[in-house]
């Protein structure tokens, strides 16, 4: 049976990624096709809000797409008991094309034979000696797996034990990872590489819905599907992919695009949104039954609230990686309705930015503090590049901050004018 195909949005979800991926994964649901969503990452309070309010769950979470030693692992393969005997032994090498054998007892695991010890004992049986047992023979394996292991671990030669809690489960070969079926992913929301689950790599990625500047790294080894649109929000893409196949939007899915919409335009407020983001967002109010207005403020008083989270979260809420190739940053944001509160704690978040850069040897860690109310920013950053953002937004940066009335969208007036000033 073939692999269930998974649906995800970017690293550190928002609401649209999050709720994007629900509705696609629907949609191919509802087209006949075996696709799931999946998430990179924790949710925020704003998309809890409105998984909440419209009762839906939260799709499971996944690390990575690596393979694991359990997808490749031969359980057919089955252990010498250890009170086999060595005729039972070389019947096993002669049965199997290994040089190591797993010796079990009663299902647990006890160490291994290998083959060349035999030889020891073919000579004993031309002398006339007394033979070894099996058991005496058995030694402790040099290396071994569990099934969570990563597949891409095991060596390229020779077969390794598979050993889960002490009990042998089978054994595994580079070649046997090598067969494992990839996983065919669909990304929305998101294109980039860094921005992309950990190990894409060993999966296939088979279609792209996004509203995001085309990362540049992304490879693919065969034609996939593409649809990149430059509207507000990847949910009223896959809106009007619902409209298209002509699949009515269920109430809770309508709910579900409706928030992401919402989200990515806060509240229409973004000058990233255009007019189709508007009525897209109309009609999912309608088919949703709730007023938009009352409940996008709602839905956004619900993720503007930080007062609970420790200035390590606010530094990293709803972070981004982004690179021009030699560069790597980083740009967080937080979305308020008050900036005081944030601003006042401006050298803790500073700080919290610095420990988060230095670990990870950003050039910059950056954090948006955007006020819906006031359509507003103040950028405040870690690392050394004040030059960079004073050339970026044409002001002089003061104690690593710029104030910036007017900006609230990252990928239209943060990314390209960091992205410029780098050049
Ligand atoms: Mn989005």
């Amino acid at each position: 049976m073939a692999k269930q195909i998974f649906v995800t949005g970017h690293k550190n979800p928002d609401t649209d990624s999050i709720c994007s991926s629900i509705a696609f994964a629907k949609l191919q649901q509802l087209k006949g096709v075996d696709a799931v969503a999946v998430r990179a990452g924790d949710i925020n309070k704003e998309t809890a809000y409105a998984l909440d309010y419209f009762h839906v769950e939260a799709q499971p979470l996944v690390k990575d797409f690596y393979v694991k030693v359990g997808e490749a692992v031969r359980k057919d393969v089955e252990a010498l008991p250890y009170s086999a005997s060595l005729k039972d032994a070389a019947k096993w090498f002669a049965d199997h094309d290994s040089d190591v054998a797993p010796v079990a007892e009663n299902g647990n695991f006890v160490g291994v034979l290998y083959k060349s010890s035999l030889a020891g004992e073919f000579v004993k049986t031309v002398l006339g000696e007394e033979l070894s047992t099996v058991k005496s023979l058995v030694q402790d394996a040099a290396t071994i797996f569990s099934t969570s292991d990563n597949g891409h671990d095991v060596p390229a030669e020779g077969r390794y034990v598979v050993v889960d809690d002490g009990k042998y489960v089978g054994m595994v070969c580079a070649d046997c990872v090598a067969a494992v079926e990839k996983r065919k992913v669909m990304l929305v929301d998101h294109n980039e590489k860094k921005q992309i689950i950990d190990g894409i790599d060993e999966a296939e990625i088979i279609s792209v819905v996004d509203h995001h500047r085309i990362g540049g790294t992304l490879a693919t080894e065969g034609p996939i599907f593409i649809l990149f649109q430059p509207v507000g929000c990847t949910a009223t893409i896959v809106t009007s992919l619902y409209e298209q196949a002509n699949i009515a939007i269920p109430k809770e899915i309508a709910g579900l695009l409706l928030s992401a919409v919402i989200s990515d335009t806060v509240l229409f407020r973004s000058p990233t949104c255009t007019q189709q983001d508007r009525e897209t967002a109309e009609k999912l109010a309608a088919i949703a039954g709730v007023d938009l207005q009352a409940y996008g403020m709602d839905m956004l008083k619900a993720g503007a609230n930080v007062s609970d989270l420790t200035p390590d979260q606010i530094a990293q809420n709803d972070m981004k990686e982004f690179s021009d190739g030699s560069v790597t940053f980083t740009i967080s944001q937080v979305q308020v309705m008050d900036t005081t509160d944030l601003l006042e704690q401006k050298q803790v978040l500073l700080n919290a930015l610095e420990k988060m850069r230095s670990a990870k040897n950003y050039a910059a860690s950056f954090l948006m503090i955007t006020s819906i109310i006031d359509e507003s920013t103040n950028l405040i950053f870690a690392g050394n590049m004040d030059a960079v953002v004073g050339k970026a937004f044409a002001k002089d940066v003061l104690d690593k901050e710029v104030y910036l009335p007017g900006v609230m969208s990252r990928k239209k007036q943060i990314v390209p004018q960091i992205l410029a000033a780098l050049k």
